[in-house]
C-alpha cells in the first residue's frame, strides 16, 4: 500500500515539452484544473500528496516520475535521458530528503528515466530506451541489489518508456500492449491485452486497490473492472498531448 505521493504542478512552460504526439499543445488552464483532478483522485485512495511547486526551467517537468525510483530501503535518483529534462531531479533529491536517508544516484554516462521501471514485488523490470541505456541500467541494478532488491533488462522497441505499454495492477495481473502483448517476458502474468484503439491507457495506476485509468477507454475500463478493480477515471488529455499517462505525474511510495 501506498502512503506518500509526490507530484508537481505544471509550470506555464509546459506548452513546450517535449513531444510525439501531434495532439497540439496542452492547454494551461486545462492542465492546472485535470492536475487537480488527478490530486484529489489519489488522496481519495488514503495518501497523503506533497506538490510540489511548478519549476519553469523544465518544460516536462510536471512527469516526476522520471526523476526518481522509490523503493521501502531506498530512493534511486535518476539520470533523465532526455537533455531537456536534466537537472530536474534536483529538486526532488531535496524533496525526498524529508522521507529518506539512503538517497542514491544514477550518474553520466549511465541514463534512466522512472517511465522505464516497473516494480513487481522486489523485483523492477528495466526498459534499455532512446532513455535509458545499459550503462543507467547496470548502475540501477547494482543500487538495488545492494538493498536486496533484484532488477532485470527489457529491451523496447517503439516505446517512449517501458510503463508506457505496461502496468503491473498487483495480484500478477498486467496491463500490456502492443510490443509487449506477446513478449516472453511478461507471459508469466495475468495479461489484461489493451486494445490496439486504445493503447494510451495502457498506463494506468493502482493506488491503494482501485486502478486510476485515463477518462474515455471504455475497453480498457471495463476490462480493469472485469478483473475485480475499483476504477477511477482521471482526464489527463492535456499531458498525452506530451507522451505523458497517468504515472508520469506522481512518485507514489
Ligand atoms: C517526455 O518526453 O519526457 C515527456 N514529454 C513525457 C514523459 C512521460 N513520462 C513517463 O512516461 N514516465
Amino acid at each position: 500500500m501506498f502512503k506518500h505521493v509526490i507530484v508537481r504542478r505544471p509550470g506555464r512552460s509546459l506548452v513546450e515539452g517535449i513531444t510525439s504526439a501531434n495532439l497540439g499543445k496542452p492547454d494551461y488552464a486545462r492542465a492546472l484544473q485535470q492536475h487537480d483532478s488527478y490530486i484529489d483522485a489519489l488522496k481519495s485512495r488514503g495518501v497523503t500528496v506533497k506538490i510540489l511547486e511548478a519549476d519553469e526551467q523544465f518544460p516536462d517537468s510536471v512527469f516526476v516520475e522520471d526523476t526518481a525510483v522509490l523503493a521501502e530501503r531506498c530512493a534511486i535518483i535518476t539520470n533523465p535521458g532526455a537533455p531537456s529534462r536534466q537537472g530536474e531531479e534536483v529538486s526532488i533529491r531535496e524533496a525526498l530528503k524529508e522521507f529518506y536517508t539512503a538517497i542514491e544516484t544514477i550518474t553520466a554516462p549511465g541514463t534512466l528515466e522512472g517511465g522505464d521501471v516497473m516494480r513487481v514485488g522486489d523485483h523492477f523490470y528495466v526498459g534499455l530506451s532512446a532513455r535509458t541505456n545499459e550503462e543507467g541500467c547496470r548502475q540501477f541494478t547494482g543500487i538495488l541489489n545492494k538493498y536486496r532488491y533484484t532488477a532485470s533488462a527489457v529491451k523496447l522497441e517503439k516505446f517512449l518508456h517501458l510503463k508506457t505499454g505496461l502496468a503491473y495492477l498487483e495480484n500478477n495481473n498486467l496491463l500490456a500492449a502492443g510490443e509487449f502483448i506477446q513478449h516472453e517476458e511478461f507471459k508469466k502474468f495475468n495479461r489484461i491485452i489493451i486494445a490496439e484503439s486504445e493503447g494510451y491507457a495502457a498506463n494506468c495506476i493502482w493506488v491503494n486497490d482501485a486502478v486510476l485509468v485515463p477518462m474515455d477507454y471504455p475497453k480498457t475500463k471495463a476490462a480493469i473492472s472485469k478483473a475485480g478493480y475499483n476504477v477511477v477515471e482521471v482526464d489527463v488529455s492535456e499531458f498525452k498531448k506530451l507522451d505523458g499517462g497517468l504515472s508520469c505525474l506522481s512518485l507514489r511510495f
